[in-house]
């Protein structure tokens, strides 16, 4: 009973921790495979460091010979600007010397605070945390994922973690809260209190996609092989009716159109730029394709590409943010 009740509770946690993107097996694959067949053939290319200004340009030219004598008929000159982005690099000595987040691989709220780590370049040691037990966090009065311990200090909640590091690593940015923060500001907000809760009653939608998304949590998660098995199918159909529930909460009939709208809001408020923050990513940027990750390679997520205009960004965050800086152990 005892143990009934403690997996209703975690898979109840687990709908708002959903499943994510993991840099490492799944997902590396996944985005490999994405960022081959996104970047192969076009115009886009990654470099992991910043090579100035614009990148190189390329021209194509063509002539034909006619008749006895040389006719330069014509010479079609093709201009292919290539756009380059990359991560921003921190000053050496802002850098903290220890960071180790305590995570559920599919968590979005870890994903959110990975993305910021992994675009910043700030290595990380990752502990994975046992949702069942949670023996990982004993030391925490705090009993939610992510904790980020730097140098030694515990933060938490995903949005303070990443104001507290950007204090650190960026005062010049910190202390200018004004101009484009307040729309950074709103869209961060509308990530918390809008975005994530399109999340489960989408990953969870039908008893396939709740399977399929279980699948990844169990995979990617830190679970014994009982629970991993106990975990997938109860907890797959336990978060089937939870997602239901949740629809009726968050005032959603049709989950899938919710998230394409949401998909959609968040196109539209780039209003044409390549990023919220321009022509390089601003933390709104990096909370929404933070919380999307667990899902992007998932049904839910690949609909949601292949159903609104939020792929190209979702693909130049993906380049620009990059390899993970995680350091693997
Ligand atoms: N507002 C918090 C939410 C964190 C949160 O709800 N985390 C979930 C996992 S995604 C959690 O730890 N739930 C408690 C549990 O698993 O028992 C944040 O942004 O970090």
């Amino acid at each position: 009973m005892r143990r009934a009740t403690t997996l209703a509770a975690t898979t109840t946690s687990l709908s708002r921790a959903i499943f994510t993107s993991s840099e490492h097996q799944y997902t590396n694959l996944l985005q490999s495979a994405s960022f081959y067949a996104t970047n192969v053939g076009s115009s886009r290319r990654w470099f992991s460091t910043s090579n100035g200004s614009s990148g190189a340009k390329a021209m194509k030219s063509f002539g034909y010979l006619a008749g006895a004598g040389m006719v330069a008929a014509g010479v079609t000159a093709v201009m292919v600007e290539e756009e380059v982005y990359a991560k921003e690099a921190v000053k050496g000595d802002l850098v903290p010397k220890e960071v180790v987040l305590y995570q559920y691989e599919s968590c979005p709220f870890c994903n959110k605070v990975k993305a910021y780590l992994d675009y910043y370049d700030i290595p990380y040691k990752v502990v994975e945390v046992n949702p069942l037990s949670k023996k990982e966090i004993k030391w925490s009065d705090y009993k939610k994922v992510p904790i980020l311990m730097v140098d030694g200090e515990p933060l938490q909640d995903s949005s303070a973690i990443i104001d507290q590091l950007t204090n650190n690593i960026n005062p010049a940015k910190s202390s200018s809260v004004v101009n484009n923060d307040d729309e950074e500001k709103k869209w961060r907000r509308w990530v918390d209190d809008h975005l994530v809760h399109m999340l489960s009653p989408n990953i969870y939608r039908n008893t396939s996609e709740a399977l399929e998304s279980f699948d990844y949590i169990t995979s990617n998660g830190n679970f014994s092989f009982t629970e991993k098995y106990t975990v997938k199918y109860a907890g797959a159909a336990a978060m089937y009716f939870v997602s239901k529930k949740l629809k009726k909460r968050y005032n959603i009939t049709d989950e899938r159109a919710s998230l394409y709208e949401a998909a959609e809001t968040w196109v539209d408020a780039l209003d044409g730029r390549d990023f919220l923050g321009g022509s390089k990513p601003n933390l709104a940027d990096l909370a929404v394709f933070g919380v999307l990750r667990p899902i992007r390679y998932l049904r839910s997520g690949k609909d949601m590409v292949e159903n609104t205009r939020i792929g190209e960004w979702y693909t130049r965050m993906e380049n620009v943010v990059g390899e993970s800086s995680r350091i693997k152990e």
